[in-house]
């Protein structure tokens, strides 16, 4: 049996981007020129704002936390723990090596901190209180010597109490209240206030996803933020109710989120449309959900779960969630995802907010070639070599053939200034 869709996304035509592109460089290039004042500008064209303050500091951080309710505090507290712990862990797996490869010639690797990042915390929709612990708390545990975090103002002009709560919790080092595409630009190019980065993460809106484009090379950059995806993979054990609120969960994300039901069972696929549409009615976020559903919702029938693993592989969704009878041997036949949820007790939600995996995670099919933020966004793999005269002599000689070979006659000459000096024919 082919596939079968019994809900099938609608197409859609990709947005023009050339018009956000010529904005966004004439933005950058306003920061680069001009600097705070660029910076304080845009913030009251596009977020309409006088910006009194920019940054905030040991005081506020203090204020924000006297002005938190202990519980949310607590429930903060305990996913920036478990995001810190399984950084740690992840750490712990990653090791520096030297070794001798082929006689006389020793080289390795070191594993060095990025000294300087700059973390986007977006607004938009909402304000998500777990967005800071997923991109400091892996710097900080990465041993990143200054993290700058970036986050735009909210109506009132001002940062949320939480936010920055959560940032001087994870260990940011400096704080600004900017946001968009003047805070990528800062963070690049840097300006009185601000000192430009090495790498700028965190997700935003496509202005400064743009921006991070534009800036790319001249920073280092996490990943191509969007829209958010979830993919569940079941078997007729799966519970509609569950997978229904599941798929919503990301879908009232933004009227672009997608969410998939890929199942044998034709059953759970029935039941699972009718829950999600008896759902989303109830849901406060019921325009954007139902949106989402409308256009990039799809249910997929297949003749096999193994067809069904293709399908997921084929996909390869931000986040995959496994609603089957033996999820650990689905795991086993799955390669493309940001992250998995394995058996019905693993919500995606859990990893949202605090669970400990990282939800700064590739979209748009990138799972086929990266995951998500990680420790090891913030470190460098760096190698080094050490050669003995033996094997400087074997060395010399094939790279002044291969060089001479190839016209680089400084190359060659590198090579042989060393063979002279050890009284060996150069040939
Ligand atoms: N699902 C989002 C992250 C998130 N959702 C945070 C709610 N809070 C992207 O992985
Ligand atoms: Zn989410």
């Amino acid at each position: 049996m082919p596939r079968e869709y019994l809900k099938k996304a609608i197409p859609q035509t990709p947005e023009d981007m050339s018009e956000v592109v010529e904005t966004v460089a004439k933005l950058i290039s306003e920061v680069r020129e001009k600097g705070d004042s660029a910076v304080r500008l845009l913030t009251k064209k596009f977020d309409n704002i006088d910006l009194e303050k920019m940054v905030y500091t040991e005081e506020d951080f203090n204020a924000a936390e006297k002005a938190m309710p202990v519980t949310l505090k607590e429930d903060m507290d305990f996913g920036f723990n478990q995001v810190t712990n399984f950084a740690k862990a992840q750490f712990d797996t990653i090791s520096e090596f030297e070794k001798e490869v082929g006689p006389g010639i020793h080289m390795g690797h070191r594993i060095i901190p990025i000294s300087s990042v700059g973390a986007y915390i977006p607004g938009g929709r909402y304000p998500i209180l777990s967005a800071p612990p997923m991109l400091i708390c892996p710097a900080k545990v990465a041993g990143v010597s200054r993290i700058v975090a970036c986050t735009p103002p909210r109506k009132d002009g001002k940062l949320h109490p939480a936010t920055l709560y959560a940032i001087k919790r994870c260990g940011a080092d400096e704080c600004y209240c900017v946001g968009g595409v003047q805070a990528i630009a800062a963070m690049a190019y840097g300006t009185e206030t601000i000192r430009p980065v090495d790498k700028i993460v965190g997700p935003g809106n496509k202005w400064v996803t743009e921006a991070k484009r534009q800036v790319n090379g001249v920073v280092g950059l996490d990943l191509q933020a969007g829209p958010s995806e979830i993919l569940v993979l079941a078997d007729k054990t799966g519970q509609a109710d569950i997978i229904a609120a599941d798929l919503l969960g990301q879908l009232e994300h933004d009227p672009n989120a997608r969410g998939v039901l890929v199942t044998n069972s034709r059953e759970l696929g029935e039941a699972t449309i009718a829950e999600v549409e008896r759902q989303v009615k109830l849901l406060a976020t019921c325009e954007t959900a139902s949106t989402s559903w409308k256009n990039h919702g799809e249910v997929v029938i297949t003749s096999s779960m193994e067809e069904a693993c293709d399908f997921a592989n084929e996909w390869a969704p931000e986040h995959l969630e496994i609603h089957c009878k033996h999820p650990d041997v689905m795991l086993s036949r799955l390669h493309n995802y940001g992250s998995c949820f394995v058996g019905v007790n693993a919500a995606e939600v859990f990893a949202d907010k605090v669970s400990g995996t990282n939800h700064t995670l590739p979209t748009g099919r990138a799972a086929r070639y990266t995951g998500g933020v990680w420790v090891g966004t913030f470190l460098k793999w760096i190698t080094h070599q050490w050669v003995d005269k033996e094997a400087m002599k074997l060395l010399a000689h094939i790279v002044y053939r291969q060089s001479t070979i190839e016209g680089m006659v400084a190359h060659a000459e590198s090579a042989a200034i060393r063979l002279r000096k050890v009284g060996e024919p150069v040939d």
